[in-house]
């Protein structure tokens, strides 16, 4: 590896960020304008079928990436075919899975396409919602070109429900655009971190182009050309694309804003903006040198001041590129090559879809349950009606309060007022109760996790974290176990507003919180 260029630049304040609205001025074209929802609501990770046009969420509504929604139903696999890496980002290290999309951990086994196909076979039998396999690395898809495309082709003639996806550098894209379109991948993420070289070179040490190693701003010149070129042509393909951006405090913080107005003007449909995940032991060049990730604030800050832009996913993972099941768990112990091996695979198409008639019929009524619960919030005197809170909460999927909290290994994030209940992250946790016992020294590290929000929500809690919740100015609150999220989170909020309005209480404030850097611990996985 060259020697990294490290940025020199001083840290850019989150508070200096353009305000929200003062940022963008949203473009007539690109997003879903492209795609002929222009003027609609929101056809982003949080868009439903009133959002946007119909062919454009029959491809979404079931991805759980793509839809904000489907992630708390239905789930993706990774197939580790592609190996090889054609740049070099600061934030990697080649040991490890591609930090854009998985979380740091050495893929347990690379596979060739047709052991890939074998496993995917052998986890859609077991798992009916699993709807999409996607092809993230651990290096690039479109560097390993023959291999992804291999794994494709032979997918597609065993089992042709499930969606196809990838997730590349971009440096290969726009010469392989037809190929993408001849194998009906309908959805293609590129991971863009800056539209200016000048920012680039900060963050890619040096690219492998045209047979040569090219290294510092010329090597972030080609890169950020040929992501530009390529997103545009998947565009004019009707291909949907998501761009994935890692945030670097004091290298594209705010830069960020302006990447999200340029992947907008060229037909992007969802932006996700990543925290930076930097550790030494990961040996990364970041990793070593210091560069810290944001904080949850940080993040949320530059998410919120790109709204009106491109649509922002909020949901992501950072998955492995091995991973295996819902958006936030990890199955994939389940089915390494040995495990496959033993089972009996029957792929059942008739049995696929009847789960997933069922998986609708539940998530309509999650729907149903947010707009009755939204309907009944009234306006309070004394009570700022554009108050806004963060809860969080403990769910094991299908979008309800469901786990128990000293079962938690992440709390999903959701911003509630008067008028809406919205995901906006997740935070990582270590497993609070472990062996069957409580384990006190991880109540802190919780804690700074979700510091930021008012309430915590859960299915159930013990005496004794549910005592240093409340001292830490976090309501622990278990009268909606079962509910679905969204209902419960707003339930929650009218009763907070109604004890303001009483002056029952007094409304605090929060502070920052910690977004937790790398995997879960072992403890925690099991
Ligand atoms: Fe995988 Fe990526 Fe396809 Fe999803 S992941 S290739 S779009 S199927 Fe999803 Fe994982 Fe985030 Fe990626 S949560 S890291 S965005
Ligand atoms: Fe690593 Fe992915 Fe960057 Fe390649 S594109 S260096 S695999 S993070």
């Amino acid at each position: 590896m060259d020697a990294p260029q490290l940025a020199t630049k001083a840290f850019i304040g989150i508070g200096q960020i353009r305000p929200l609205g003062a940022a963008i001025t949203p473009e007539p074209s690109g997003g879903c304008g492209t795609t002929g929802g222009e003027g609609k609501a929101s056809c982003g990770s949080s868009g439903g079928p009133d959002d946007m046009p119909q062919e454009i969420w029959d491809k979404v509504k079931n991805h759980p990436c793509y839809s904000e929604e489907a992630h708390h139903h239905y789930a993706r696999m990774h197939v580790a075919v592609a190996p090889a890496c054609n740049i070099q980002c600061n934030y990697c290290n080649r040991k490890y899975d591609c930090s854009n999309e998985s979380r740091p951990g050495v893929v347990s086994q690379k596979l060739t396409p047709e052991q890939a196909v074998k496993k995917v076979l052998a986890v859609a039998s077991e798992i009916p919602q699993m709807t999409v396999l996607g092809v993230a690395g651990p290096g690039d898809s479109l560097a390993n070109p023959k291999k992804t495309f291999d794994t494709f082709r032979m997918l597609q003639e065993t089992a042709p429900d499930i969606k196809l996806c990838i997730s590349t550098n971009g440096l290969a894209l726009p010469d392989l655009v037809d190929e993408i379109c001849q194998y009906n991948i309908d959805h293609v993420t590129i991971t863009i971190n800056m539209v200016d070289p000048a920012v680039g070179e900060k963050i890619y040490p040096w690219i492998f182009w045209q047979h040569k190693r090219v290294t510092g701003y010329e090597a972030a010149k080609i890169l950020h050309e040929r992501q530009m070129l390529g997103l545009e042509m998947l565009t004019a393909r009707g291909v949907l694309t998501k761009i994935n951006s890692v945030l670097i405090p004091g290298i594209n913080d705010e830069h960020l804003i302006e990447v999200n107005r340029e992947v907008k003007k060229r037909g992007a449909f969802l932006h996700n903006i990543m925290p930076l995940i930097s550790e030494a032991e990961h040996g990364t060049v970041f990793g070593l040198t210091g560069q810290r990730g944001p904080t949850a604030q940080e993040l949320k800050a530059v998410q919120d001041a790109c709204m009106g832009g491109a649509n922002l996913m909020r949901h992501c993972r950072q998955c492995r590129a091995d991973a295996v099941g819902l958006l936030g768990e990890d199955r994939s112990e389940e089915f390494t090559l040995d495990k496959i091996e033993e089972m009996e695979i029957v792929y059942d198409l008739d049995k696929r879809r009847d789960y997933q008639d069922k998986v609708e019929t539940e998530r309509q009524a999650q729907h149903a349950a947010k707009q009755e619960a939204l309907s009944a919030q009234v306006e309070r005197a004394g009570v700022d009606p554009d108050m806004k809170v963060l809860v969080a909460v403990a769910t094991e999927g299908h979008g309800r309060v469901n786990l128990h909290f000293g079962h938690a290994t992440e709390f999903q994030i959701f911003e509630v007022s008067a008028a809406e209940s919205l995901f906006v992250g997740h935070r990582r946790v270590d497993l609070y109760c472990q062996g069957g016992f409580g384990e006190d020294e991880q109540l802190p590290s919780i804690v700074k996790a979700i510091n930021d929000c008012h309430a915590v929500l859960v299915a159930k809690i013990g005496a004794c974290p549910r005592d240093e919740l409340k001292a830490a100015g976090i309501e622990p609150v278990d009268a909606y176990a079962h509910e679905f999220i969204e209902k419960a989170a707003l339930s929650w909020f009218a009763d907070y507003a109604d004890r303001l309005a009483r002056g029952d209480i007094t409304h605090q404030p929060r502070g920052d919180a910690s977004i937790r850097q790398g995997a879960y611990t072992s403890e925690a996985a099991a």
